[in-house]
């Protein structure tokens, strides 16, 4: 199933499926020199046994022969004959890989993707094929830590590190001049009037038409589209407001004419929601009351699939969440799959999606590089997604060491990108710095990770659950004693750690039994202090984290905080931290 966009005119073929797949080892030089030609991995995939395949998505370390292999891999699959007309040129489409990649079509090194779950897409040159001539494309994955070849993804973060095709990829055929981005905003709920703006590939004269919601297109009408795009009011037939609660959706579609033709020779449809989200005071709105956001951060993982996922885990994992009382998920902590973020938008769920980030310090904020990838990840991953109601708010570089005074630069930088790139969400990260955080005044929400009675202050306070309520009360007095008082305050992540199946009467760390106690606190805290705007639980399902040493403080090398285990078992708190949300209990 393809995300949205979709087409009807422009030729697009999903390349899902088993392609053709070689292990090249963990001392594969992918130096610019070694990667200039195929021949290394086309020599590779043609020396494998026949019937040595593997499916994409998919990630080749989550495969038992390769469990926990570092290393180079190389994919390759055929690609469809483009149109014999020569001024149809080619689109890859990937919405995400880890931890690097490389894309050959053909033989010709086209493209080379250093930051992970980013959707990107390459262009694949008009050739002019004989009809039935089809294309190799051949991707070469590396999932090695190198700070120089993939600096966003390091192995100190706590989530593993997986290497594959993560998640779909298409192929279209477009003419010399096609659309590139079609965004629509809304500007008045009741009314139904958006703001659509239309880019082209390249500036100049063309004919657009356009229709919602399936109805027949209208009259072509002659425009100039300039470099950055132009952009029309129109107003929505039968217009139906988005939301949690009643996620309605409507869908918007371009045709291109070009050349002066009959026919329209490309066209995009996109998906959007009638909803405005917004900061006033210290409440959240949509559509212009406020909203209270409970829910979880949720990893892309699992044990037999890494972060590749199949599209009925990411039902169930909504499903979950929506029949625990969620209206709300951190996409922690980097781009989100597509098809998750359509199934959010359909069944109601509101989303944190962020760029990919976890604890960065001064050496990432000095590194100049480092800085223009993640804010170029920022600008693409909201350009790709803007169109998603469900996501209420974008976020970045979580638990960046923002209490030093050489972070402000970089935490600058992606709030100004986020907010010229879309104005219409509010800005936010989560810190677990704060009291010494020195940016919050950068953000329009203000975002807080703790963890009291879990890492507590006092290690030898037995069962220290009492800290959850002082921490609380003592974070809204000196939110407002730093004068952040007036601002959204979210808990995006608070959490302690049970064993799925390990109960005890003692409710000893790492049983269902102190989580339960533990999130039940929470919960009850949110419940009763309404100056808490949103709760974001640490977290929905248990994932695969260090592979080092660090893994000493991570039983059986998983962060085990997960309201469900990694096979989406649920833990005892499951039940009982639902029950008081959905207020099946009364309570909530
Ligand atoms: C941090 C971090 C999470 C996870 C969590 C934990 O808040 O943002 O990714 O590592 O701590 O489980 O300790």
């Amino acid at each position: 199933m393809n995300a949205y966009p979709r087409h009807t005119v422009r030729p697009d073929v999903c390349l899902d499926g088993s392609w053709e797949f070689a292990w090249l080892g963990s001392d594969v030089d992918l130096s610019q020199t070694a990667l200039a030609s195929a021949r290394v991995f086309r020599t590779a995939l043609d020396a494998a046994a026949p019937g040595i395949r593997t499916v994409v998505p998919g990630c080749f370390d989550a495969l038992p022969g390769l469990a926990g292999a570092r290393g180079t891999a190389a994919y390759r699959t055929v690609l469809p004959a483009l149109p014999a007309d020569p001024s149809l040129g080619g689109r890859l489409l990937f919405d995400g890989v880890g931890l690097w990649a490389a894309v050959y079509v053909d033989g010709e090194l086209l493209h080379v993707q250093r930051k992970p779950c980013s959707p990107f897409a390459v262009t694949v040159p008009a050739r002019t094929r004989a009809a039935d001539q089809r294309g190799e494309l051949i991707v070469v994955i590396d999932n090695r830590f190198d700070t120089e070849r993939s600096p966003l993804q390091e192995n100190y973060f706590d989530f593993y590190a997986y290497g594959g095709i993560f998640r779909p990829v298409r192929f279209q055929a477009v003419p010399g001049r096609y659309l590139t981005g079609v965004r629509v905003t809304t500007r008045d709920v009741e009314s139904g009037m958006v703001r659509v703006r239309v880019n082209l590939s390249e500036p100049g004269k063309g004919a657009l038409a356009f229709g919602f919601d399936g109805a027949p297109p209208g009259e072509p009408v002659a425009v100039e589209v300039p470099e950055e795009g132009i952009e029309l009011d129109l107003t929505v037939p039968d217009p139906r407001p988005w939301s949690a609660d009643a996620p309605n959706l409507h869908s918007f579609q371009v045709l291109l004419w070009a050349g002066g033709g009959p026919l329209p020779v490309d066209d995009m449809i996109i998906r959007f929601g009638l909803r405005t989200v917004e900061v006033e005071g210290s409440s959240i709105r949509l559509n212009g009351s406020p909203v209270r956001l409970f829910g979880w951060n949720r990893h892309e993982a699992h044990p037999q699939y890494g972060p590749a996922l199949p599209l009925t885990q990411l039902e169930h994992d909504i499903r979950l969440m929506k029949d625990a009382g969620a209206n709300f998920v951190r996409g922690s902590h980097y781009p989100q799959d597509a098809r998750f973020l359509d199934l959010c938008d359909e069944m109601g769920m509101m989303v944190w999606e962020e760029s990919i980030g976890w604890q960065q310090d001064e050496r990432h904020f000095a590194d100049e590089e480092y800085c223009r990838l993640i804010v170029e990840q920022q600008k693409e991953m909201i350009e790709a997604h803007a169109n998603h109601p469900s996501i209420v708010m974008w976020g970045f570089q979580n638990e960046l060491h923002s209490e030093k005074a050489s972070a402000r630069p970089l935490i600058s930088r992606l709030a100004e990108v986020t907010r010229e790139t879309d104005p219409g969400r509010p800005v936010t990260f989560a810190t677990c710095r704060f009291p010494h955080d020195l940016c919050l005044d950068l953000v329009d929400i203000v975002s807080i990770n703790m963890y009291p009675g879990w890492y507590a202050s006092d290690e030898e306070e037995y069962r220290p659950l009492e800290e959850i309520r002082e921490r609380v009360d003592r974070l809204i007095a000196e939110l407002e004693s730093q004068g952040h008082g007036a601002k959204p305050l979210i808990l995006s992540e608070i959490g302690a750690g049970a064993i799925y199946g390990v109960r005890d009467p003692h409710a000893g760390h790492w049983s269902e039994e102190y989580q339960s106690d533990y999130l039940l606190t929470v919960c009850g805290e949110f419940l009763n202090k309404p100056r808490i705007n949103g709760l974001a639980l640490w977290q929905f399902c248990d994932c695969r984290t260090y592979g080092s040493a660090r893994a000493l403080r991570r039983p059986r090398g998983f962060n085990n905080k997960g309201i469900v285990d990694e096979y989406r078992r649920p833990k005892s708190a499951y039940g009982v931290v639902a029950d008081l949300m959905t207020g099946a209990d009364g309570r909530g």
